[in-house]
């Protein structure tokens, strides 16, 4: 039989080496206060430009995807060094962490540079985009092209995207700052969409596309979600889809005012 005090001992050797052994990642989650949480609600608005583009023999669907922030506070995501995907390079990826506001003030609404995190969770990895010259949360976005009647017909998943502050579009709403917040994306800063702000991505990025290679002439209906995968939280998860009717005619692509 073991002595109390031995016990003890072992007790206490064990939780110094799980203390040791709890993966850093799973360290990043937390809640930090009570203060009502203040989570940012991802809203794509109608795809506004199509493009063709033949590429190194594809042909390609080029779609633009905008995505404002509706909700009651910032979309905010760190990355933190580590090996976020597992495959022993430490270099290559980095650790995403969404952060979520609370109202620490009580203001009943966001208040920038006053109210602080309250919550975080890991949320995904960024990884580094060559052509892009800098980091993207690795799924923000996945695309379909789909006949009128709702059968798959083509699809791009894991769009990354650097998450950031392209256009300011509902000054109104509360929490809103006519500063940018989110500039940029330098590795290890902070990645993330102001409350009444928009992020674009433009028919002119690179990845930003469909495959359409042996896709007849017609009528079709585009899909994005924000998302897809539903790892970032905010206030509703149900309106991050958007549709557009789109009219494939040759090597050229038109968006038609009816609905899909
Ligand atoms: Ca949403
Ligand atoms: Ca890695
Ligand atoms: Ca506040
Ligand atoms: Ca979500
Ligand atoms: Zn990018």
């Amino acid at each position: 039989m073991t002595s109390p005090r031995r016990r003890v001992r072992v007790f206490l050797v064990l939780l110094v080496l799980s203390a040791i052994w709890v993966p850093s990642v799973a360290a990043r989650a937390g809640l930090r206060g009570t203060a009502p949480a203040l989570r940012p609600d991802i809203v794509p608005t109608p795809t506004s430009e199509v493009m063709i583009r033949l590429e190194d023999g594809h042909k390609r669907l080029f779609l633009s995807f905008e995505t404002e922030n509706a909700g009651s506070g910032p979309l905010e995501v760190q990355p933190v060094q580590e090996d976020c995907d597992g495959n022993g390079d430490a270099t290559d990826d980095r650790t995403a962490v969404q952060d979520i506001y609370g109202d620490t003030d009580g203001s009943g609404a966001y208040t920038p540079g006053v109210d602080t995190v309250v919550r975080t969770e890991v949320v995904g990895c960024f990884e580094f985009d060559p052509d892009h010259g800098h980091w993207h949360f690795d799924n923000y976005a996945r695309y379909r092209l789909l006949t009128l009647n709702g059968r798959r017909l083509r699809a791009q998943s894991k769009v990354g995207f650097c998450m950031l502050d392209s256009l300011s579009v509902d000054p109104g709403l509360p929490g809103y700052s006519s500063t940018r917040g989110y500039i940029g994306c330098p590795d290890l800063g902070l990645q993330g969409i102001s409350v009444g702000w928009a992020d674009v991505y433009g028919t002119n990025i690179p990845g930003q596309f469909i495959p359409i290679g042996g896709i007849p002439d017609g009528t079709y209906c585009l899909l994005g979600r924000a998302d897809p995968d539903n790892r970032l939280m905010e206030t509703d998860d149900a309106n991050n889809v958007v549709r557009t009717r789109i009219l494939i005619d040759g090597t050229a692509a038109s968006i038609r005012p009816k609905a899909c």
